[in-house]
């Protein structure tokens, strides 16, 4: 695995100078927000980034949401726009989608979606507009929703406020959007869970079945934030088949992996789901954004997300979407998501021959959630601890964990960053003894009354300096942006 397959082709020289640029334009108007935006990839450039929902988007991806297509209201689709001269809008629109058709293999795409709580939004309201909403109206012998009497219109809503979905617990790696309480999705939808199997940490699809006949859900949801493994969408697509329900698959943290073909068959969501959502920013490297997959069947209720659940487009994004969904097109992002879902494995293996427990195992997808309670500590002591060192993780919920959402028993890492820098086995290899050498050195201090502190901790003498100077080793030997030059 060599850096030429995994980190963007660009060129240097013409990205600083398009970046000077901006700078100088930018600081002449405020100059402490050029500065921010300098320190920042000074900063981006120093440590080890391992947030497993984090990428760096090529300057061409991040270019193309710099300029006046920010300025264009475009409320609607393409070519049916409430507002005028959007010509050009359309223009990025329409090829967004239609890179993220093919890119996916999907039969239709909508590219609006802000973020990821938007594009689970529009998805969840398309499946009650299809199969709630719709039926009522024809029931009602009534064309729109404003053309119901204020009885018919009373009884709908009551409907729409009466529906189930079933989705991931949020300590097997389910994400708030997926029906929680303190998420929209959890006040729009009566929501039951399923979990991982205790013992092995892995998805039961039995159990999930058996949840799915006895709550009838209207939407099972799949997907996951912090699950390391593959899910199985065509068993999935079985059990919603059996219940009457909607599968929506949320892909947001692998779709880079579905696109790079890491994830075929029965683990790519996309010939399985009704309705597929996604981020374009995690293992995809595109810009922060969201977007929609659909089968025909729900395609024009998903065209309605604006303004069902969104306003205007923002254009310089969707632009900037076409850009990174070409650039995934290209044969070399599938060395990149290979690369990405390898160094994940060699991570696992390097943390777990060297002490560290992990969830389920270990990983086959592009994640690695680790229990740091085997070196007694929590996820918070353990992400602040390695952050004091320069490695800059999250920490995260483990099944059942004892330590709530806050402090948490966990921490997870992702390889789709440093991957994109250009790492491969052996720079994962020493990242895991790093990370290993980092939490065998830290402790938690005592509280007053004498118990383990759940939020402090101390790194033994000279860790944090010794583990910050490897780390700068061998992020030089894999420069962030090669040749770009701010100076
Ligand atoms: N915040 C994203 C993550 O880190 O997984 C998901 O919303």
């Amino acid at each position: 695995m060599t850096a030429a397959r995994t980190t963007h082709t660009f060129d240097g020289v013409a990205a600083s100078a398009a970046y000077r640029s901006a700078l100088e334009v930018i600081g002449a108007v405020e100059p402490r927000v050029a500065d921010a935006i300098s320190q920042e990839l000074t900063d981006q450039r120093g440590s080890l980034k391992l947030i497993a929902s984090e990428n760096y988007a090529s300057p061409a991806v991040l270019l193309t949401m710099g300029n006046w297509f920010s300025d264009k209201y475009a409320e609607g689709t393409a070519g049916h726009r409430f507002y005028a001269g959007c010509q050009n809008v359309d223009t990025v629109e329409a090829l967004a989608a239609e890179h993220a058709r093919e890119l996916f293999g999907a039969p239709y795409a909508y590219v609006q979606p802000h973020s990821g709580i938007d594009a689970n939004l529009v998805a969840f309201w398309a499946v009650l507009a299809q199969r709630v909403e719709l039926p009522a109206l024809q029931q009602a012998g009534a064309r729109h929703v404003n053309d119901l009497t204020d009885a018919d219109w009373a009884t709908l809503r009551r409907a729409l406020g009466d529906q189930r979905m079933l989705g991931m617990s949020l300590d097997a790696g389910g994400h708030l959007t997926h029906g929680f309480r303190p998420n929209i999705s959890g006040k729009m939808f009566e929501q039951s869970s399923y979990g991982t199997d205790p013992a092995t940490g892995l998805l039961d699809y039995a159990a999930v079945r058996a949840r799915a006949r006895e709550f009838r859900p209207l939407i099972i949801v799949a997907g996951y934030s912090a699950y390391p493994r593959r899910v199985d969408f065509a068993a999935m697509r079985e059990i919603a088949d059996e219940v009457g329900a909607t599968l929506v698959v949320d892909m947001a943290h692998f779709a880079g992996l579905v696109a790079g073909k890491v994830l075929t068959g029965d683990f790519d969501p996309v010939p399985h789901a009704h309705i597929v959502t996604s981020t374009s920013h995690k293992s995809l490297r595109g810009p922060r954004g969201g977007f929609v997959l659909a089968q025909p069947e729900f395609a024009d209720a998903v065209d309605r997300g604006c303004p069902m659940v969104l306003g205007g487009p923002l254009p310089h994004v969707m632009a900037a979407k076409a850009v990174a969904f070409a650039e995934a097109r290209r044969p070399e992002f599938a060395g990149y998501a290979r690369a990405v879902a390898d160094n994940a494995q060699v991570l696992a293996e390097g943390l777990t021959k060297r002490g560290a427990r992990l969830v389920t195992g270990g990983t086959d997808n592009h994640l690695v959630l680790v229990d740091v309670t085997g070196f007694g500590l929590t996820g918070r002591q353990a992400e602040s601890a390695l952050l004091d060192a320069g490695i800059v993780t999250n920490r995260n919920a483990v099944p059942a964990d004892p330590n709530g959402a806050w402090y948490t028993s966990g921490i997870r890492l992702g390889t789709p960053a440093l991957t994109s820098r250009g790492f491969g086995p052996g720079e994962f290899d020493r990242t895991a003894e790093l990370i290993v050498d980092v939490l065998s050195a830290t402790t938690p201090t005592a509280t007053r009354d004498g118990r383990a502190s759940q939020a402090k901790y101390v790194v033994a003498d000279g860790v944090a300096d010794r583990t910050r100077a490897a780390a700068a080793e061998l992020l030089a030997a894999h420069p962030l942006y090669p040749g770009l030059d701010l100076a």
